[in-house]
């Protein structure tokens, strides 16, 4: 198949003092962006959870073939069958599975198998990957780069929510197979993770980390 080439038309163009204005503005809100573990049971309207997953769906991915797909939970019912299966196999993982070197690194965190937000959040974002698509013959289609675009899109929607002023947490239960049971979906779509998506609770306590400095994490040649 030939490409079909137009114009690029969404590019926009700053005088340089904007750009600098902008790149320093940018990095400044999202440096602000926090994983919350409190969460506040306050609604957030459907339409901005649709616009954010919107906004992930814009991700760079391999051969746009759009390797991903999103299933937003606000029903009680399903949060609180996430919650059980998800703190079962957290349990399993602090009292059993994990390597006491991976249990230090996560103690300045303060996290354990204890996952009320799991419920009390308004929203529940699970992400999968499919690991190839299907026609509506029922072919398959190869998926190129799959992890490193679903990647992508979950860090565009991280940003996108938080720009909208939502909290989020990335919650990784470990195996997180029981998510294509409770949410109905397909053998090839894998769990990638799960974005509990609200305000934060009022007075929500952070741990006190910092992030490494432009020296630390970049080089420039
Ligand atoms: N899945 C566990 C453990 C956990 C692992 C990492 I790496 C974190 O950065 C945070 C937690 C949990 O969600 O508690």
């Amino acid at each position: 198949m030939k490409p079909d080439l137009r114009p690029l038309e969404g590019h926009r163009e700053y005088p340089l003092e904007e750009m600098q204005r902008r790149a320093a503005e940018f990095c400044g809100e999202i440096r602000r962006r926090r994983t919350v573990r409190e969460f506040s049971d306050r609604p957030v309207p459907r339409d901005i959870i649709e616009h954010a997953i919107l906004a992930a769906g814009s991700a760079p991915n391999g051969a746009n073939l759009q390797p991903w797909h999103f299933v937003a939970v606000s029903d009680a019912a399903i949060k609180s069958q996430i919650r059980a299966q998800a703190e079962a196999e957290e349990r399993e993982f602090y009292q059993h599975k994990a390597p006491a070197e991976w249990l230090e690194a996560l103690a300045p965190l303060g996290t354990d198998e204890h996952k009320p937000f799991l419920e009390t959040a308004p929203w529940l974002i699970a992400i999968f990957a499919q690991t190839f698509g299907l026609l509506p013959d029922g072919r398959k289609v190869k998926h190129y780069y799959g992890q490193e675009s679903v990647g992508i899109a979950t860090g565009m929607l991280i940003t996108a929510l938080h720009h909208s002023g939502l909290a989020t947490l990335t919650h990784t239960p470990s195996p997180m197979g029981f998510l294509n049971d409770i949410l109905e979906r397909p053998s090839q779509e894998r769990p990638f993770l799960l974005l509990v998506v609200g305000f934060p609770a009022e007075g929500a306590r952070v741990p006190r980390i910092t992030k490494r400095g432009l020296d630390e994490i970049a080089t420039f040649r």
